[in-house]
């Protein structure tokens, strides 16, 4: 991988735009996992003097951060939108709903986009493709707000679960600690995004990759800011009196297997599916609603919902050129009163001429 500082001189291809959010508790290891993944601090940690709030991240807002990767020859445009860590108490609603809230936000934004009559050459697309939910190491099982808000986040976003700090387990916690997770995710019916494929349609490769992929689930993190030399190689790891714990080395973490999947074999599927699925489904829901508090109706067909959100799209058309419409004629009727007031102003004045001229000429006769 390098950096895109480095390819002057080069031609440039046209990269992909790729926008991955991580969602957490405090001190699973987000931070470190970004700079982790883009080989640069692209996150600053957070410094704190008071250690009794040390595990708050009080006043940090959800604010995206760009970098330039190279990933299999192309060239990505990776945007990382990181969220405020949320602590262990059970009333983290706020957050939860500023996570939420961001999601749909993006979505709003291409449907208001999408419904312009002239589009905004310079709009971005900001919606998040994948969000990867850190657990904690705890070993257990998920807890009660891992469950709610992947809950929650699922039905609007690609989420994948990932074990944070996996080097905190021994291999065989590890698995047990995955197995309880899946179990959890499965008993719950959380849709998280689970490398889809079909046994009747797609070839070989794809049904071996993505099954080997889910089987990993939720993925196991090790991150790290430091390199070490192995074998006169630079070596990415956490270095403990008893041992190292390479990222990027598969028998320690799925680090690597995850960073290839986002960024390179699932990159396409992760980012249509935003598409296709995550926004229309949003899309639908928010029209409905829309029509619904128009009309006062109750509920609508999904066949007549089709058709209103095409009926929606004409109406709003005919609103914005009505409203055209309106500012020309008001420009019309403006542009009227001046030539009035200009004519009065004149008439006032060959008025005013001629009373002087008749002031004067009665003057001459009276000397
Ligand atoms: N053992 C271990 N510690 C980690 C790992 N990643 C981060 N940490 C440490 O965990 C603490 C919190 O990490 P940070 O990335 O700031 O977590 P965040 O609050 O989720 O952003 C720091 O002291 C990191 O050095 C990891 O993979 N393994
Ligand atoms: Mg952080």
């Amino acid at each position: 991988m390098s950096f895109a500082g480095r390819r002057r001189g080069n031609k440039v291809k046209k990269g992909v735009q790729f926008t991955l959010m991580v969602v957490g508790s405090s001190g699973t290891g987000r931070t470190t996992f970004v700079n982790t993944l883009c080989e640069s601090e692209v996150l600053r940690h957070k410094v704190s003097d008071h250690p009794e709030s040390a595990h708050l991240e009080e006043g940090i807002r959800i604010k995206p951060a760009t970098v330039e990767l190279e990933e299999d020859g192309v060239r990505i445009a990776l945007t990382i939108v990181d969220t405020p860590g949320f602590g262990d108490s059970i009333d983290n609603e706020s957050a939860f709903q500023e996570i939420v809230g961001y999601l749909e936000r993006q979505y709003d934004d291409i449907l208001a986009e999408e419904s312009r009559i002239k589009r905004n050459p310079r709009f971005r697309d900001n919606r998040i493709h994948a969000l990867l939910y850190f657990i904690p190491p705890t070993g257990h099982a998920l807890r009660e707000m891992d469950i709610e808000l992947m809950r929650r986040l699922s039905p609007r976003v690609n989420v994948i679960p990932v074990i944070g700090k996996a080097d905190t387990l021994t291999p065989s916690e590890l698995k047990g600690f995955k197995k309880r997770i899946m179990e959890d995710i499965e008993h719950y019916d959380i849709p998280v995004y689970n490398f889809p494929y079909d046994v009747e349609e797609d070839d070989e490769d794809t049904i071996q990759d993505n099954g080997e992929l889910r089987a990993l689930m939720p993925f196991a993190i090790i991150g790290s800011e430091e390199e070490i030399e192995i074998d006169g190689q630079p070596v990415r790891a956490r270095i403990y009196p008893w041992g190292i714990a390479e990222v990027d080395n598969p028998k320690h973490s799925d680090f690597s297997r995850l960073r290839s999947a986002l960024l390179s074999s699932h990159l396409g599927d992760l980012k249509s599916l935003t598409h296709d699925l995550l926004y229309e489904t949003y899309r639908t829901e928010k029209l409905s609603r829309t029509v619904q508090a128009d009309s006062g109706e109750s509920s609508l067909l999904p066949e007549e919902l089709a058709s209103q959100s095409v009926r929606l799209k004409e109406e709003q058309l005919r609103r914005e050129e009505e409203k055209l419409r309106e500012i020309e004629l008001k420009v019309q009727r403006e542009m009227n009163e001046k030539r009035q007031e200009l004519l009065a102003k004149e008439e006032s004045l060959r008025n005013l001429e001629s009373r002087l001229a008749a002031q004067g000429s009665q003057q001459e006769f009276r000397d």
